[in-house]
């Protein structure tokens, strides 16, 4: 089977009503062991040759690391062959009610074993330099991950037209739209009981595709568990446009500002078609 028709048998008419109401699904052994095994080495390659955009992102003192890279597909031959060759991009424009699949970008988040450091609730898109709302991000563990430590979503929550303030995930600094100018993110963990919280325990194989205003974070991860390595690939519909910011972006896109027009699309290289439906 292609990686298209595996998108198309796979994707079902209820999975994407799924993915409009709640902004988030979970799709079970959506990738063979080969692709796994492809992100696996793309994951050691990336690790062993981190970026400039590499950073750790818990405390010295935390008594596991989470570090991120970004943007580093066009260097690393496995994270590129995954992306141009897996149903992922099928399976994003199937979910979006896209014609294209647009790649954006690439992001590494791994979590050691026994990492205090949470992901703070939060949305992806106002850290962007993006408008438009056929958008798909997956989070991509090659590491069984359980219920506690996996990846959490406000059902709904890209919904409601709210673009909550992005902040730095340590300090809770705002700098990225200036301070007073979004709505600040309700206390999520305090009062978890009264959000329509939803995750699932993963296993490798699984993905979970979630929409860029989906508000979303994760806790740290168990001392009795393994590393939590998650490849993260992010894909853009026919409807997104090029916003860009007065600050730099998470990821920094400053290189691109001035070649796409804001309101383009994002017709450039960095962000190239990989699926068009039939
Ligand atoms: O893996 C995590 O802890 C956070 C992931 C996340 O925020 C994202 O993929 O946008």
């Amino acid at each position: 089977m292609t990686s298209n028709e595996r998108a198309n048998s796979i994707i079902t008419d209820s999975l994407v009503n799924e993915y409009k109401q709640n902004g988030a699904v979970c799709i079970r052994n959506l990738l063979t062991h080969s692709e796994i095994d492809l992100l696996r080495q793309g994951i050691d390659e990336n690790l062993a040759n981190p970026s400039p955009r590499f950073k750790v992102a818990s405390r010295p003192d935390d008594t596991g690391r989470f570090v991120e890279d970004f943007c580093t597909w066009e260097a690393n031959p496995y994270y590129k062959q995954f992306i141009y060759e897996s149903p992922c991009a099928a399976v994003a424009g199937l979910l979006m009610g896209s014609s294209i699949s647009r790649l954006y970008h690439d992001h590494l988040l791994v979590k050691e074993a026994n990492t205090k450091q949470v992901t703070p609730w939060h949305q992806d898109q106002p850290y962007y330099n993006i408008a438009g709302n056929q958008t798909c991000s997956f989070w991509i563990p090659i590491d069984p991950v359980s219920r506690h430590s996996t990846l959490e979503f406000i059902a709904g929550s890209h919904r409601d037209g709210h673009w909550f303030m992005p902040r730095t995930f340590m300090s809770l600094e705002a700098k990225w739209f200036p301070e007073g100018t979004l709505e600040e993110i309700p206390n999520i963990e305090d009062n978890r009981d009264a959000f329509p919280i939803i995750g699932w325990p993963v296993e490798p194989g699984d993905a979970i595709a979630f929409h860029m205003l989906t508000l979303h974070g994760a806790r740290g991860t168990m001392p009795n568990e393994g590393r939590r390595r998650v490849f993260s690939v992010r894909f853009l519909g026919d409807d997104v446009r090029h916003s860009p910011r007065k600050w730099i972006t998470s990821p920094d896109f400053s290189d691109i500002t001035e070649q796409v027009k804001p309101g383009d699309a994002m017709d450039h290289p960095r962000f190239p078609i990989i699926w068009k439906s039939s």
